[in-house]
């Protein structure tokens, strides 16, 4: 660890971030230190405490500081720090987490593939779907078909699932053999529209997406139960079950991407719990080890599980990691710690609590809505709320502005365009849940006061 007076130097001038504008970073000195987390906690190289309103990326489920989960990964590596599940062999960590998966998941899914990160789950998909519809002796049906602001990772297949303008434009993305259609978006498209009506209106856009590339070519639809690095779009009720109808019409594989949605994020154990959806795959990570430790599965239901075991031979993919034995045995003690807690049911039965809170902020100035689903929030930042009116551009402008301020007063909060979205941790009890709500309101004021001195170039 270089010297607290170098490591700002050093890390800029080493270390390249994720999604980070590393020029800017550079120029304006800007990067903070995280030293270390207790509970909903995190404290920066000042020694500051700011509150963990997003659970690192939406995946410290159980919160900071659990020692339970530190002790399994010990025990584990002393007795088999690494064996692979390659080649016929199998370890116990990796068995006894994927015999827990199926019991948790939707009836079904009933086999597990391991791999460390979203990203690669999303990837092992994209080649599973393909590989079933090659079995299936239809192998013209390549497109798997997303929606505009869905988040599916970064890999070039992962990357190009997802429908984010932003890294479409880098790299020649996306692949071929993807398409999308609009988000259930309502604030954001058609907030003048009945909600109901309008969720239909955007479930009926996949029929239309399907009928125009021409059933045939369609192989698969993916979609977050709630999209989260999207902005947390809450799809009205009426959008679930007609893509699923839709779906069967058409005979397309479902995907719902967990990764975000899972392991108690809804107020079920996962959003297809929540929204009554019944994939053919799984893709879960994040909260599946509360980002003790990479990993991450696919649950693959019986129709494309069945195919591969009988039909395929050898499925040529997989990682040294798949189902590393130290990672298994922090998700399934992580499992544990959330059952033994009864988190799930917890975040259910403050999810009213939390929804009132984010929802008091409702009369601020800048605020154009406020969305919950269980611990999942959006607050929609607006120049005016009657009629609303969005701010100039740059989109993002104020949103990063106000996640700013969020930090100086003591709280994450991401932003996303210009909207604030929270995940906190899933133990978050009534007082933090007011303390968040407090600081969200601070952090609101101080941008507000930005923009009534500047208000066209603040946060630019
Ligand atoms: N699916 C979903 C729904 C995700 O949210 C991934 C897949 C990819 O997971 P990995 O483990 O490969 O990162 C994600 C990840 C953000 C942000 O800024 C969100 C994610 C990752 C990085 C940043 O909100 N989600």
């Amino acid at each position: 660890m270089p010297a607290q007076t170098n490591w700002l130097t050093s890390d800029l001038e080493h270390h390249l971030h994720p999604f980070s504008n590393a020029r800017a970073m550079s120029d304006k000195r800007d990067v903070r230190l995280i030293e270390r987390a207790d509970g909903v906690y995190i404290w920066d190289g000042e020694g500051r405490r700011i509150l963990d309103g997003m659970s690192g990326l939406w995946c410290v489920n159980v919160g900071y500081g659990r020692e339970e989960l530190a002790r399994a990964a010990y025990d584990q590596m002393c007795r088999l720090p690494y064996y692979n599940t390659f080649f016929k062999t199998t370890t116990a960590p990796a068995v006894t987490l994927a015999d827990k998966l199926v019991e948790l998941t939707p009836a079904g899914l009933n086999r597990v593939f391991f791999a460390n990160s979203g990203s690669e789950a999303n990837d092992t998909i994209v080649r599973m779907v393909r590989l079933y519809w090659e079995l299936e002796g239809r192998p013209e049906r390549q497109t798997i078909i997303s929606r505009t602001h869905a988040y599916h990772g970064s890999t070039l297949a992962a990357a190009s699932l997802g429908g984010m303008s932003n890294m479409h434009g880098q790299g020649g993305l996306p692949l071929p053999g993807f398409d999308y259609i609009m988000p259930p978006y309502h604030f954001g498209l058609a907030r003048d529209e009945d909600p109901e009506a309008f969720g239909r209106r955007a479930a009926d856009a996949l029929e239309a997406k399907i009928l125009e590339l021409g059933p045939e070519h369609v192989a698969a639809f993916i979609g977050e139960p709630v999209q989260g690095a999207g902005g947390v779009i809450i799809p009205p009720a009426s959008y679930w079950p007609r893509i699923q109808e839709i779906c069967r019409k058409y005979d397309i594989l479902l995907i719902a991407d967990e990764v975000i949605c899972g392991f108690g994020r809804t107020g079920r154990w996962f959003g297809s719990d929540t929204y009554d959806i019944r994939p053919d795959l799984m893709p879960m990570a994040k909260g599946l080890s509360s980002g003790y430790q990479p990993i991450a599965a696919v649950l693959v239901g019986d129709r494309v599980a069945n195919k591969i075991v009988d039909e395929a031979g050898e499925f040529a993919h997989g990682f040294t990691y798949s189902g590393h034995p130290v990672a298994c045995a922090v998700a399934m003690k992580n499992i544990e710690i959330m059952e033994r807690e009864h988190l799930v049911e917890h975040v259910a039965e403050l999810a009213p609590y939390f929804h009132e809170g984010l929802s008091s902020l409702a009369d601020h100035p800048l605020v154009g809505e406020v969305r919950t689903v269980g611990f999942l929030g959006a607050i929609e930042l607006v120049k005016n709320k009657d009629p609303i009116e969005a701010f100039e551009p740059p989109v993002g402008r104020v949103g990063t502005l106000c996640r700013d301020h969020c930090v100086d007063v003591g709280l994450v909060m991401r932003g996303v365009r210009d909207s604030m979205v929270v995940a906190p941790p899933l133990i978050c009890t009534r007082e933090h849940i007011d303390e968040l709500v407090d600081k969200a309101r601070q952090a609101l004021d101080l941008t507000l006061a930005d923009l009534k001195q500047a208000p066209a170039t603040a946060g630019a």
